[in-house]
């Protein structure tokens, strides 16, 4: 197993519900390590940036519509293969096809507002990172 790093976002409907703590305390207790974090509110220009992969997409206009509608939490998560087990813990996109106990699954509304994003590969990651945080904001754990 490989240390790595992932970016996760708490989505702005999420952050409305007031689940922040409930959603970290899951996140530590699986043995994830929080080593950066900040409160962001999207802007348009930030949202169509972040998610440009997806501009072609039907649904595109919608998830930048969710995603500007209010702070989203943003941090990085450290952890022995923590891209695809990140993956795995949040669950499916869409809630509804999510397994049960996964973030998706208990604090999502449809696929829109799925409460959390998760990078989807290494390179995703790194450019994800690299997208919301300085060097000096990310403060490995040492012990
Ligand atoms: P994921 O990697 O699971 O976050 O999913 P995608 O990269 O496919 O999609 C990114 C975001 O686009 C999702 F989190 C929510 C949104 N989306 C929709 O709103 N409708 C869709 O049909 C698919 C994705």
């Amino acid at each position: 197993m490989m240390m790595e790093r992932t970016l996760s976002i708490i989505k702005p409907h999420a952050v409305e519900k007031n689940v922040i703590g409930e959603i970290f305390t899951r996140l530590e207790r699986t043995g994830f390590k929080i080593i950066a974090m900040k409160m962001v509110h999207f802007s348009p220009e930030q949202a169509i940036e972040f998610y440009a992969e997806h501009k072609k997409r039907p649904f595109f206009k919608s998830l930048i519509q969710s995603i500007t509608s209010g702070p989203s939490t943003i941090f990085i998560l450290e952890k022995d293969n923590a891209i695809q087990d990140f993956r795995n813990y949040i669950g499916a996109t869409n809630p509804e096809n999510a397994a049960s106990d996964t973030i998706r699954a208990d604090y999502g509304n449809n696929i829109t507002e799925n409460a959390i994003h998760g990078s989807d590969s290494a390179i995703s990651a790194t450019r994800e990172i690299n997208y919301f945080f300085k060097n000096h904001e990310i403060l490995p754990r040492l012990r």
